[in-house]
């Protein structure tokens, strides 16, 4: 599928997290068959988002224990999702509309299950006996029991070694003790990693997010970590992370992946693992961004939003191009997150996807951003999140369950996502917070993405432009300048809960206005004041 060498720079990326996007048999559970009969809502139908790519969370065989990011077959489909035959239809379908495929690629770890670790965990001279990460005991303890090699903890609560008797070492698992940790620093392991990729490559997949990337490689003496000193309630937050991840070699062999994909003409895109923009922008090169979480952990205030914004364009550069995301299947919803303290939430939302759409970066919009979704709150009895488990009831891990809620479609049975028990509740507003009810009203978070993407995609500036100040949240109003050759535009983010206005740049004059998610109708042409409604964001473009 042609795209052009930049489509990645400009393109809106979807994550579909495959369990809760719509489920064709009636398990409860989202399936590909399901993602197949709804990508009119992505693109190429009367109503679509419009959005050029998705990326989907993992669909590969895996007992299921970290929901998915267990792989224990990395090159095929679990049956919960469906069939090989339903991924090669999706890819073929989405090609079709002008939709991009990128998978997950889970390489860090695998699951306990997977064939690789079975007989990696046999013994100390197998065919896969170094693929994982294998080490000593330092001695035993007062009973005779084996004590881990170095201070490390999972990232997911307790210690980050499990005890294998049948080699008699410890194997590490920076997440659960059924994801042991790859070690990239074996030939076998690396070479069976990059056929992986080939693989897929080979399927049509356009390209792959990165989990973990910055984990891949370890210090290989294994030290302790030092003590981040102070008190916190997790281990994890006592330690740095100094040897787990961020390994000097790192960039050596991230180059040598990207490789493999600009050779096939593939796209990445890295998870950065607790990182700032900084590191995000030292890891990233041309197609292939890496996310930073900078904008995601900004209150919604207009000079913390520009401070953000400033630490991300200081990092980047004008030679960068950073990711833009304000959510995932790991974070709080962007509505819930930035609705709190009162704040309208239809409103909030439509005005943050300016901010999502309109920033200089590839944009990542998680399913149901789109709608406004917020948190589920999962009853005890109910949690599916493994360290929301471990730690219940203590207030120590955000129950990442809250944002994974199946999609509603409709005020229909079953919100339109199941005929069945859905595997986690629908969000309690589905009656009314629905695809087909935005879709059927104009001022709707929904028909503000639509027209926000759409006036995305017309102007060069706005998808690829650079970034400029020119009203750096006074009076609560963020606007900025996106301007590439002779095309400029400007976004305009009014953050707060009363009316506003600002001066246009004359050098524009007369401005049109592309999309206002106030609903605004579009004015032959505009000069002089902007005024703005509460939380109201617009697009405009201004005159060659
Ligand atoms: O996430 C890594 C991870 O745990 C952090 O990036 C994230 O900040 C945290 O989950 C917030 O609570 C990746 C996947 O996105 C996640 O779903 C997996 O559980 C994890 O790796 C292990 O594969």
């Amino acid at each position: 599928m042609e795209r052009g060498l930049d489509w990645w720079r400009r393109a809106v990326v979807y994550q579909v997290y495959p369990r809760s996007f719509a489920d064709s048999d009636g398990d409860g559970v989202g399936d590909l068959p399901g993602l197949i009969d709804h990508l009119d809502h992505l693109r190429g139908g009367p109503a679509s988002l419009g959005v050029d790519a998705i990326w989907l969370s993992p669909i590969y065989p895996s007992p299921g224990r970290d929901l998915g990011y267990d792989v224990a077959d990395h090159v095929s489909v679990d049956p919960l999702f469906g069939t090989l035959e339903d991924l090669e239809r999706l890819i073929e379908a989405a090609h079709r509309r002008g939709l991009a495929i990128v998978l997950d690629l889970v390489l860090n770890h695998t699951s306990d299950r997977h064939p690789w670790f079975e007989s990696s965990r046999q013994g100390r001279d197998g065919p896969h006996a170094d693929w994982y990460i294998w080490a000593d005991p330092a001695g035993r303890d007062g009973r005779g029991r084996p004590r881990p090699p170095n201070n490390w903890v999972s990232f997911f609560g307790g210690s980050a070694w499990a005890w294998e008797p049948r080699r008699g070492q410890f194997y590490l698992h920076t997440f659960l003790s059924e994801q042991p940790d790859v070690n990239w620093r074996s030939r076998g392991l690396h070479d069976a990693q990059f056929d992986v990729a080939r693989t897929w490559l080979a399927r049509g997949v356009d390209g792959f997010r990165l989990d973990v990337f910055n984990c891949f490689l370890k210090h290989p003496e294994l030290p302790d970590d030092p003590l981040s000193g102070g008190f916190a309630w997790r281990a994890w937050d006592r330690q740095q992370h100094s040897y787990e991840k961020d390994q000097p070699d790192l960039l050596a062999l991230l180059a040598e992946f990207r490789a493999l994909l600009d050779a096939a003409g593939a796209f990445s895109v890295g998870e950065l693992f607790t990182g700032g923009p900084e590191l995000a922008a030292r890891y990233s090169a041309p197609n292939h961004p890496v996310f930073d979480w900078r904008l995601l952990e900004a209150p919604w205030q207009a000079h913390e939003l520009a401070q953000a914004i400033d630490e991300r364009e200081a990092a980047f550069g004008p030679a960068g191009w950073p990711t833009v995301v304000l959510s995932n299947h790991d974070q709080p919803r962007t509505a819930s997150r930035l609705a709190r303290r009162g704040r309208p939430r239809d409103a909030v939302a439509k005005a943050a996807a300016a901010l999502l759409l309109g920033l200089r970066g590839t944009a990542f919009v998680y399913y149901g951003e789109e709608l406004g979704l917020g948190d589920i709150r999962v009853p005890p009895w109910r949690i599916v999140d493994p360290p929301a488990r471990r730690y219940w009831p203590l207030p120590l891990w955000w129950n990442r369950d809250g944002c994974r809620a199946p999609l509603p479609w409709s005020a229909g049975p079953g919100a339109g996502f199941s005929s069945g028990r859905p595997w986690l509740p629908l969000p309690a507003d589905w009656r009314t917070r629905n695809v087909a009810t935005q879709a059927a009203d104009p001022t709707s978070v929904l028909s503000a993405f639509r027209h926000l993407i759409a006036a995305r995609a017309a102007s060069p500036a706005l998808g690829q432009g650079d970034f400029a100040w020119h009203v750096r949240g006074d009076g609560g109003v963020l606007a900025w300048w996106r301007r590439t050759g002779d095309a400029r535009a400007l976004v305009v983010v009014n953050t707060v809960g009363r009316p506003a206005a600002i001066a246009l740049p004359r050098e524009g004059d007369p401005w049109r206005l592309a999309a206002s998610t106030a609903g605004a109708e579009v004015p032959a042409g505009i000069t002089g004041g902007l005024p703005l409604e509460p939380y109201e964001a617009c697009f405009l473009l201004a005159s060659s």
